[in-house]
């Protein structure tokens, strides 16, 4: 690298570090960046004092000499910045990328996990299933750790769970995980992929060259067929997850419990027992078969049974993913602002029975139709809010005419409370208003974190009044 000319495009979570390790390996680098806002330029100054050239507000224009584009993420294959590298034959890397090429010969082996929905609660079950097994972990990459952060680290980690999504796999050619899973393949990210094959050929590339083993979801047979297409080493096994009983190379449930077919020695004439699906947290179905993945993972690695069932217990589900946000006169009030497209969102309108759905946002290319047609009998009322909340507003038109629509015509941070009050007034006693946008959450907020945070400060506030604060 020392002298090298390197562009990184994006001075955001993915960016910076990326930025930081380039130069301190000696290369001459520039970051550029289309935004120009207080936080960027906050950003750009620490970066500066290291010598790095900070270029915001243009984010098209190569600049001059270089060499090789490291990119974040989220920089759709399309941008301008990309077309004049490819004229100017100059590569283009993600910041993962960057990562797996800087990373020692003796570096950690990585447990890689993508999918549509899912990916983040499965690393992070992954990394507690290796932390118990007494194991150095982390959970790392899209869950929000960029893998640079510890590919370097003095103290060296034994295996690493890490969450690529599919821009990162996109950018990420030469990543070869020791074990990889797909859990999941539906419709997402449309926009910046261009089709569904593009999306699910950048999905697939995560079990190319793994050593050990492809885990795949025996209730998606997209995910099989990627393990089909990939190219892996000789000796790696497929193997599928789901929540049946399982034959050899399998790992599912009998009896309520959580077993192995795939590594237990006596595969061909018994399974193992793992876990029972009351240490999975919580126990519903789509997050029992999250557990079945990471333990295939974790089982692929070596680690025990009895790590597997600890390392579930001990895991702790994150916030905003169907969390319960309170109870006001009878109506629950669910907080799902992680379901950021469909699939998820029908994964949680399945769950209850009398709902006043929240939704809206930035809808990334996804068509509602299906999802509408789904829920259209579970649906009190639906309340919608953001940029793209007229295309489910078509598709209720379309399917579920019946149902009584609210639309705030909003897209500011405020909306949120107004959203909550609105579905209160469309719920009866024993509903459940569901903010299941469907949609991912940047043109009103930060990220979907802020949002399930608007919501559940909305719904103490309903509160408020009736108990008199
Ligand atoms: N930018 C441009 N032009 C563009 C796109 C972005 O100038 O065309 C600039 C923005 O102004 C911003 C910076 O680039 O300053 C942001 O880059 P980025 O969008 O790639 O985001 P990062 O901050 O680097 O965060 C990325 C992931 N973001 C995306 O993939 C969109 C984070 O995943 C990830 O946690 C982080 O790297 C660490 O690996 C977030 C995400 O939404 C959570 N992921 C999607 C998902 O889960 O569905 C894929």
């Amino acid at each position: 690298m020392p002298g090298r000319r390197v562009t990184v495009a994006g001075l955001g979570v993915s960016g910076i570090p990326a930025a930081e390790v380039l130069a301190a390996l000696g290369a001459r680098v520039t970051v550029v960046d289309g935004g120009d806002s207080e936080r960027h330029r906050a950003q750009a100054a620490p970066l500066e004092a290291l010598g790095v050239a900070v270029r915001l507000g243009d984010g098209a224009t190569l600049p001059e000499g270089t060499e090789l584009i490291v990119t974040s993420p989220g920089w759709k294959p399309t941008s301008a910045l990309f077309t004049a590298a490819e004229a100017a034959g100059v590569e283009v890397w993600g910041d993962v990328e960057l990562a797996w090429r800087l990373r020692g010969a003796a570096a950690a082996p990585w447990l890689a996990v993508t999918g549509t929905n899912g990916k983040t609660t499965t690393v992070q079950m992954l990394a507690s299933i290796l932390d118990a097994a007494g194991l150095r972990t982390a959970a790392v990459g899209n869950i929000g750790t960029p893998v640079l952060d510890v590919v370097l680290s003095d103290e060296p980690y034994d295996v690493l769970a890490v969450e690529l999504s599919s821009y990162q796999l996109h950018w990420a050619p030469s990543v070869r995980p020791h074990s990889a899973a797909v859990l999941n393949l539906a419709p997402d990210h449309l926009d910046w992929h261009g089709s569904m094959a593009a999306y699910a050929a950048d999905k697939g590339r995560i079990y190319e060259g793994n050593t050990v083993a492809c885990v795949y979801n025996l209730a998606d047979p997209a995910t099989e067929a990627l393990v089909r297409e990939a190219d892996v080493e000789e000796g790696c096994r497929a193997i599928g997850f789901g929540l049946g009983s399982p034959r050899p190379s399998e790992l599912g449930v009998v009896d309520g419990i959580l077993v192995d077919r795939a590594f237990a020695p006596e595969r061909h004439t018994s399974a193992q027992e793992l876990a029972e699906i009351s240490d999975v947290n919580p126990p519903a179905p789509h997050n029992i078969a999250n557990a079945l993945a990471a333990a295939a993972l974790a089982r692929a690695f070596g680690v025990q049974p009895a790590a597997v069932r600890d390392g579930l217990r001990a895991f702790r589900p994150d916030a905003h993913r169907i969390a319960h946000a309170g109870t006001v006169d009878d109506v629950t009030y669910i907080d799902d602002s992680k379901a950021t497209n469909t699939h998820a969102a029908e994964a949680s309108l399945a769950a209850y029975e009398h709902i006043v759905w929240i939704a809206g946002g930035l809808a990334k290319g996804a068509t509602f139709d299906g999802l509408v047609t789904g829920a259209a009998k579970r649906l009190r009322g639906v309340v919608l809010i953001g940029a793209d909340r007229a295309l489910i507003g078509e598709a209720l038109a379309r399917h579920a005419p019946e149902v009584p629509v609210v639309d705030l015509d909003r897209t500011d941070t405020g909306a949120m409370a107004a959203a909550v009050r609105a579905a209160r007034d469309l719920a009866h006693p024993g509903d459940t208003v569901l903010l299941a946008p469907a949609c991912a959450s940047m043109d009103m907020f930060a990220n979907y974190n802020v949002r399930g945070d608007a919501f559940a400060e909305a719904v103490r506030d309903l509160r408020a009044p009736d108990t008199g604060q």
